[in-house]
């Protein structure tokens, strides 16, 4: 008798507990909101333009950062990230942001020299052969990017290199002759110069449309990382080999809209670059590990890969010299004053 008056008792005090949680709950609801609709007026959406597939490991790193951006902002902040080229295609990205199209994109670097020379550093052959290479050239370029960027309305973020660059081929590649007359996939200003030099037919690409432009017979050659050889199954497409030439490692970057910068307030922007701080490191662990497997991975499909032979290399090496001397050409003193720090 006792026993049940006490459970009654205690069922009572439950529910009378649970009705005051879901008042609780109701306020807490209505609080939150009117502190969204207060703080409306200064939060920010900006779409992040992508040009490389979801998978690419500089998308992906760069769908973490935005993440994590979005998350920790407390709503002031969203990145909604496009990748693939559906916002914009690799090659419109760069003005699209300066223009104030989109207010955040990701862009190859080295195909702006243009925009500035500059950008074209990480891409002259032999310069920087190594990941610690590569950093002590980026390190070294870094503020004068930075700045050259600033002053055409562009805030950068960080910069995340490819795996180093190899040659791909349809047929086997013994000499210098095996090259001449090649149908050849270029991405940049450096590449078509590399074609030239050797006797290819350049056609520049986006590496979206490696596959198509390979299985089509458009190309049947092309200088890019294991990544973008793997992420385009290009062993699907008649391609047999990979020549591990590694003689440059280029770069993409995150660069955000001036005018869009200044609607964040500092704290805001202090955890955007943070974040961005946070991605570089990411994004240089992720490349460093793709280098490897991605190697792997084209091998795994069947692929034979290996190095050029000394004739080739020399080749190659010749031409990077060329290369260097008119790229010393076009960046002036800037650039001159680049490469002594670097070296
Ligand atoms: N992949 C990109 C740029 C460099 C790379 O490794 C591409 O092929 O377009």
């Amino acid at each position: 008798m006792i026993f049940t008056k006490a459970t009654s008792q205690i069922t009572k005090l439950i529910h009378f507990i649970g009705g005051k949680m879901r008042i609780l709950k109701k306020i807490g609801i209505i609080i939150t909101s009117l502190l969204i609709s207060a703080g409306a007026s200064n939060a920010e959406t900006w779409n992040m333009a992508l040009a490389y597939g979801a998978g690419n490991f500089h998308s992906a790193n760069a769908a973490e950062f935005a993440k994590a951006v979005t998350e920790k902002s407390g709503g002031k902040l969203t990145i909604k990230t496009h990748p693939g080229g559906s916002l914009f295609k690799g090659g419109a990205i760069l003005r699209a942001v300066q223009t104030g199209q989109t207010q955040i994109g990701e862009r190859f670097m080295s195909a702006h020299g243009k925009f500035d020379p500059l950008l074209e550093i990480d891409s002259i052959p032999f310069v920087a052969q190594s990941y610690s290479d590569a950093q002590k050239l980026y390190n070294a370029s870094k503020a004068e990017l930075v700045k050259g960027l600033d002053e055409k309305g562009l805030v950068f973020l960080y910069a995340v290199p490819w795996p180093a660059q190899g040659l791909y081929s349809k047929k086997a590649i013994n000499s210098v002759n095996d090259l001449k007359g090649l149908k050849f996939r270029a991405y940049n200003s450096a590449t078509i110069r590399i074609a030239e030099l050797t006797g290819m037919k350049p056609t520049k690409l986006e590496a979206v449309a490696i596959s198509q432009a390979f299985s089509t017979g458009m190309v049947e050659s092309m200088i890019t990382s294991p990544t973008t050889g793997k992420n385009s199954k290009i062993w699907e497409n008649g391609v047999k080999y990979f020549y591990d030439i590694a003689a440059w490692f280029p770069k993409n970057m995150v660069v955000v809209n001036k005018k869009a910068w200044n609607k964040l307030d500092s704290s805001t922007q202090k955890l955007v670059m943070k974040q961005a701080a946070l991605a570089e490191r990411k994004g240089w662990q992720l490349s460093k590990m793709g280098n490897v497997a991605d190697k792997k991975a084209l091998a795994d499909a069947g692929m034979v890969v290996g190095k050029v032979n000394s004739a080739l290399q020399s080749h190659f090496e010749k031409t990077g010299a060329t290369m260097a001397k008119e790229w010393a050409d076009r960046a002036g003193s800037r650039g001159q004053a680049v490469l002594s720090a670097y070296k």
